[in-house]
């Protein structure tokens, strides 16, 4: 089995610091979450940006300052921008981070309930980011929400649309309405992508660490982090991005799984 690869999503885009006075706004905060995790083995940040007010920007200069800056605390990093940004935004707003020309950013694969708000992703929004991609020569990883984004994910590939093979998935699975968290359910997804692909899970809230042991005995990869769940257990709130992550670091531990440097994770997925 290859070496896990953890991805720490460390702000996203809709938690505050009323939920959790760690999650991060500034650059100052981003830095110290991005090495809280990198220290404690994420081989993959997940980068969003906010205002220092907290509000969610896909501003290309927030970007450009922030990853500069995560990229020299951690060096080797491997950096994904997400291209989803936050409910409302529109689709010009949200590419701007593939101008900086990163080794991979996120590709949303379709529209979905998020919390009271719709997550829009229709196919001409699809095509256009997979077209960027292309151009850009940027791995998107799928960012698979329900079963069905999946199958349009390998469409876009097949009709080349969008990058192929190798690909790059993220199942987060948990989000109220989409695919629910459950063995099965991974199981299913996994089953159907293509030979040579790499799968990252995501469990949101209380699903992160069951997903995540799932994913380590699976021969997947694992995904924590502010942006996806806020404690380590039952009303105990995270410190830090690292607490998360160490948490699954200790899982692969006991499960016999070693842990990708930056380096080891490139090579996993085919980044060079
Ligand atoms: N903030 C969510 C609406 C991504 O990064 O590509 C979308 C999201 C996905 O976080
Ligand atoms: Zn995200």
């Amino acid at each position: 089995m290859e070496k896990l690869i953890i991805t720490a999503a460390i702000c996203g885009a809709e938690v505050t610091k009323e939920q959790n006075p760690a999650v991060p706004y500034t650059l100052e905060e981003m830095v110290r979450e991005a090495k809280s995790a990198y220290d404690a083995g994420a081989a993959v940040i997940h980068v969003h940006v906010r205002w220092d007010d907290g509000t969610p920007t896909q501003d290309r200069e927030r970007f450009r300052v922030v990853m500069d800056a995560i990229q020299a605390a951690c060096p080797g990093v491997i950096l994904i921008p997400s291209t989803g940004g936050a409910v409302g935004m529109t689709a010009e707003e949200r590419l701007q981070p593939t101008e900086l020309m990163p080794e991979m950013a996120t590709l949303d694969c379709g529209t979905c309930n998020f919390g009271d708000d719709v997550f829009q992703n229709d196919m001409p929004t699809l095509r256009a980011f997979g077209k960027r991609m292309l151009e850009n020569h940027i791995k998107p990883e799928y960012e698979c929400f329900e079963i069905g984004h999946l199958d349009t994910a390998l469409t876009l590939a097949r009709k080349g649309q969008a990058p192929g093979e190798p690909m790059q998935f993220n199942f987060v699975l948990g989000v109220g309405g989409c695919t629910p968290a459950t063995v099965p359910n991974l199981c299913y997804l996994v089953s159907q992508i293509p030979a040579g692909s790499t799968w990252t899970v995501t469990g949101i809230g209380r699903h992160a660490f069951t997903m995540a042991a799932a994913a380590i005995a699976m021969g997947g990869n694992v995904r924590v982090g502010f942006e996806d769940e806020l404690t380590l257990s039952r009303g105990v709130l995270a410190k830090s991005n690292g607490e998360l992550v160490a948490r699954v670091v200790e899982l692969a531990k006991l499960l016999g799984r070693e842990i990708a440097t930056p380096d080891e994770a490139r090579r996993i997925l085919s980044l060079k």
